[in-house]
């Protein structure tokens, strides 16, 4: 009788607390648009995204083009849009032409918070400018990062002798603001020569052939600063394949596998690490926040790890190597 008398209550219960409840579990679907899928960069920022998602109780989906390029990036997010996600993380492959096809997501009630890269300045919610709607920005310190690409390659080099970046293309926030901070701190290196960059549209099969051309027209070319993970690679399968190592210095952004035997042999003297999988796990934070009606912050830098010979094999270093 009193199990009876008990279910009755539960069963009441409930259905007293039902509004209240289906409210509390409602379960949100936040997208996340990579730059491009085949990135252990973006495969990384994905790991720390989902471990968010799973611990707010989010759905988290993940969808995004085979290149980073603003054409093959824009059907990807229509299509997400259309499936109307309860927010959007996007890192927008380029600074201008993304404006448009993001503003279709805000317009149809999605918030927007990019992740990565940004649209327009990077400054959001200020009322001006036609990019200032997202509602966040969650990234690496780019301008930073880049100086201290500088410094490293610098030292490695013995302060002297001419260089260049290997870079993606103009019009990319991150890649734009490395090259910018990697230029301004070589202004304190007067022994220094910042040679033209080199654009390889994210194919390191062309970053290494650049190397070899370069040094064909500067045979004391001493270093190259590599400002993505395909640039990097790139770069130092051409100073491989030219018989270059050691003469030629890499210094490298991002952490792929490959990073570790390649800083042991001394091909790349050091690289700037991201944290990828902070910038998607604050990301789908981020987002949960907002929806659930908290304020959020408009800007937030996540960290670096700078790797060399002397820390690569520190378990608190070894950690932010990328995931594949
Ligand atoms: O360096 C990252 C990312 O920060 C940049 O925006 C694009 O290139 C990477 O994905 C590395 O390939």
């Amino acid at each position: 009788k009193s199990l009876t008398g008990l279910a009755a209550l539960a069963l009441s219960t409930l259905a007293l607390s039902g509004v209240s409840s289906a409210q509390a579990q409602k379960k949100y679907t936040i997208a996340l648009v990579p730059g491009l899928t085949t990135d252990a960069f973006y495969i990384t920022m994905r790991k720390g995204a989902e471990a968010a998602a799973k611990a707010v109780g989010a759905d988290l989906v993940f969808q995004g083009a085979p290149d980073f390029n603003p054409v093959t990036q824009t059907p990807v997010l229509d299509a997400v849009i259309a499936r109307h996600p309860d927010a959007i993380l996007v890192a927008p492959t380029d600074k201008t032409q993304m404006v448009q096809p993001l503003k279709k997501a805000a317009d149809a009630g999605i918030p927007v918070i990019t992740v990565d890269t940004f649209i327009g300045t990077g400054t959001y919610q200020t009322g001006s400018g036609n990019a200032d709607f997202p509602l966040a920005y969650i990234a690496s310190d780019n301008l930073l990062g880049g100086k201290m690409a500088a410094r490293a390659l610098a030292k490695a080099i013995g302060d002297k002798g001419k260089v260049y970046v290997a870079n993606v293309k103009p019009g990319i926030s991150t890649t734009d603001q490395r090259e910018e901070g990697f230029t301004a701190e070589m202004k304190n290196h007067p022994g220094i020569q910042v040679l033209q960059t080199q654009y390889n549209d994210d194919d390191a099969n062309k970053a290494a052939s650049q190397v070899q051309s370069v040094y064909a027209r500067n045979p004391d070319l001493s270093g190259v600063f590599g400002a993505n993970l395909f640039s990097a690679l790139g770069a130092a399968n051409g100073v491989k394949q030219g018989g270059l190592s050691g003469k030629v210095k890499v210094v490298g952004f991002d952490a792929p596998t490959s990073v570790v035997g390649d800083i042991k042999s001394g091909l790349i003297d050091a690289v700037i690490a991201q944290h990828p999988a902070e910038i998607g796990y604050y990301g789908v934070i981020s987002a949960y926040a907002h929806l659930t009606g908290q304020s959020i912050p408009v800007m937030i830098g996540t960290g670096f790890t700078e790797m060399d010979k002397s820390n690569i094999d520190q378990p608190d270093v070894a950690k932010f190597v990328y995931k594949d």
